[in-house]
């Protein structure tokens, strides 16, 4: 049971009192966590809190509700938790409970989640706008649209009553998509203890494998350092890594294959997001190396582009035209550098490159934040603090009719992926110490010291 929330309380102060000044002084904020979900009869999927109430508020416990609204002189905060139960302790771990969130979390007033509907009624009856993530508390919204509906009515009359509601999650990721210093140097750490996984699984692996085996000298390192993966490792051996969104993890890996892993971790709510394409016998083939560089090169060429006053598709368009003069130097597309990369970066290349290069990341791996937010064509500018990932991809999937590529080149994908940190001078790539070169990775693979 955590002691506190994961910063000290004046940055979550600033965060609620950015978000709350944006709101009319007639209206009331409701973020619910997130809900629990059944897995499998009495068993339920691991708990995870919602990432805007971990923003706000550090509160990890399921059922609960962080309340903002102003009483007229100032903005005020509630969070109800679920309180200490003895019983409910003994079976299901203990909790902060009131008295707790009351005196070490950084609301006003703590109160018991299970009153919530009782004391928010009057509340919400007195506001004009209700801001709401519907969705998560089936009570709660069920509340808040029968005041709606009833009040919208009754103001005609007496003028009580909300008349809209407003989801404010728009606002929030507006929020989320710059960094804080305290926010980096937690994802920092995620990043390093990602990269570590994958420079482990590269030295213990000798030769041939399997997917699952790989994948546990991965998240064995995660457990080891108090983490745990922030989405479904992808590990995949030859011919499934041409499959973007693999996750059987089943086959067995031949030795002269590559093994693509996609693998990240979530430390005190944030994500690193990693990905990797090495030799499991530890030498590229030629075949091999030739794609490889050409993604990586793809690599290093977005990631220098990532840097204050460049679009958000920046890195993405020099992905696109690097990709293509690779595979028009190295004969792999036998057409012009031009046709490759098409007029509006969507030529041949995007045939074994569909994904897009860059993610927001942060407490959610693929962090919330409008790209677009004003309808810009290239996305908007970058800016320091934000903190986005740079995965460009080559796949050549064995299984998919009329590639129209050499067959030496066929069953083969490669993906490499680094989380970049935006600043005021070079881009800091937070996942550095993971190999990345040819060299470093065939001086890493097999080689457990
Ligand atoms: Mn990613």
């Amino acid at each position: 049971m955590p002691d506190g929330p994961v910063f000290a309380l004046p940055e979550y102060l600033r965060r609620q009192s950015a978000l709350l000044s944006q709101l009319d002084i007639n209206s009331i904020l409701l973020i619910p966590t997130n809900d629990l979900k059944i897995r499998s009869h009495d068993v339920h999927y691991p708990f995870r809190a919602s990432s805007d109430i971990l923003y706000l508020t550090g509160w990890e416990e399921p059922k609960a509700l962080f309340v903002g609204y102003h009483d007229g002189e100032d903005w005020k905060t509630t969070l109800f938790v679920r309180d200490n139960n003895e019983l409910a302790e003994r079976w299901e771990g203990r909790r902060v409970g009131v008295v707790g969130a009351q005196e070490r979390w950084p609301v006003d007033h703590a109160r018991d989640w299970e009153n919530r509907l009782g004391i928010l009624e009057g509340l919400i009856q007195t506001k004009n706008t209700v801001y709401i993530q519907q969705g998560h508390d089936h009570d709660l919204d069920t509340l808040v649209n029968r005041l709606l509906i009833t009040k919208t009515r009754e103001k005609t009359v007496s003028g009580k009553g909300p008349s809209a509601v407003v989801d404010p999650s728009a606002l929030l990721a507006e929020m989320r998509i710059r960094k804080s210093e305290s926010e980096i140097s937690i994802m920092r750490e995620a990043a390093i203890i990602a990269s570590n996984a994958h420079k482990h699984a590269m030295r213990n692996t000798k030769g041939e494998s399997n997917e699952f085996e790989i994948q546990s000298l991965i998240e064995s390192t995660f457990m080891k350092n108090k983490s745990i993966p922030s989405y479904g490792s992808i590990v995949a051996g030859g011919d499934n890594a041409t499959i973007l969104h693999y996750h059987a993890n089943q086959d067995h890996v031949k030795d002269g294959s590559l093994i693509l892993i996609d693998a990240g971790c979530e430390v005190q709510g944030y994500a690193s997001d990693i990905t990797r394409t090495w030799p499991v016998g530890g030498k590229f083939s030629q075949v091999q190396k030739d794609l490889y560089e050409i993604v990586l090169t793809a690599q290093l060429d977005a990631i220098d582009m990532c840097r204050p006053g460049n679009t958000w598709s920046d890195p993405h368009k020099a992905a696109v035209r690097s990709l293509s003069e690779g595979l028009v130097e190295k004969g792999v597309l036998d057409c012009t550098i031009e046709e490759a990369m098409g007029e509006n970066y969507d030529g041949r290349v995007r045939e074994f490159f569909m994904h897009g290069t860059s993610h927001s990341i942060g407490l959610d791996v693929h962090d919330v934040g409008v790209i677009k937010p004003n309808g810009e064509e290239d996305g908007r500018l970058l800016e320091p603090g934000m903190v986005l990932t740079v995965e460009p991809g080559l796949y050549f999937p064995k299984w998919v009719e009329n590639l129209n590529i050499d067959p030496k080149f066929s069953g083969i994908g490669i993906r490499i992926e680094d989380d970049v940190l935006i600043t005021d001078g070079d881009p800091e790539v937070l996942t550095a110490s993971c190999p990345k070169t040819v060299v470093d990775i065939e001086n890493t693979v097999g080689k457990d010291v």
